[in-house]
């Protein structure tokens, strides 16, 4: 009888004290989400980001298992799904918080997203051998506009769907309306080296 109890008894404590296993409730971890800040565009392209979510020990070491969950602070500006997909809604700026449970204890990091929409118009310049910003983005039936100062330059398109061509260009500006989303490529065809990217959302 006396040996049956302490056996429970012994059993009961295993039991409490998770048996076998080196992590207790306390043990510290941290957790880091990244990118730490995102800008996303309200429509696509460029309107969802995967954050990536790392547990890490007490000695920075990677820790294995555990359980990632997502809230978004305002499903209104940017949602997000099980597996840490954000997608914006709409203009703003939001925080998502990813939080690990690892053990009987959590721990949690911070995204903060900001929505925008794109312009309507966007200006290209070239005033060497780049096309700057290499990459502008406007709204569905937006206009870029590219201004080439003293070199001469082309707007040759690259992708299937765009606007006509640029011919030779001097000291000139020229216009394109773009009325699909997508994202559109070119290049200049005297100067190959020469690259740029329209992103119409
Ligand atoms: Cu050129």
């Amino acid at each position: 009888m006396r040996t049956i109890h302490r056996r429970l008894l012994a059993l009961g404590l295993c039991f409490a004290a998770a048996c076998g296993g080196s992590e207790g409730p306390n043990d510290e971890f941290t957790v880091e989400v990244t990118p730490t800040a995102a800008e996303l565009f309200s429509l696509a392209p460029g309107n969802t980001i995967e954050l990536e979510v790392v547990a890490k020990d007490g000695d920075g070491e990677p820790l294995a298992g555990g359980t990632t969950t997502y809230a978004t602070g305002n499903s209104a500006i940017a949602t997000v799904s099980n597996a840490g997909v954000v997608t914006a809604v709409a203009a703003g700026t939001t925080q998502i918080t990813a939080t690990v449970t690892h053990d009987g204890g959590s721990a949690s990091a911070i995204t903060s997203v900001t929505v925008r929409d794109a312009a309507a118009a966007a200006t290209v310049r070239a005033p060497g051998f780049v096309f700057t910003p290499g990459t502008v983005d406007v709204s569905e039936g937006g206009t870029v506009t590219w201004t080439i100062e003293s070199v001469h330059h082309t707007v040759q398109f690259e992708t299937a769907g765009s606007p006509s061509d640029i011919g030779e260009l001097l000291n000139a500006s020229e216009s394109r309306t773009f009325p699909a989303s997508g994202t559109y490529r070119y290049r200049c065809s005297i100067h190959a080296q020469m690259t740029g990217i329209v992103r119409v959302h």
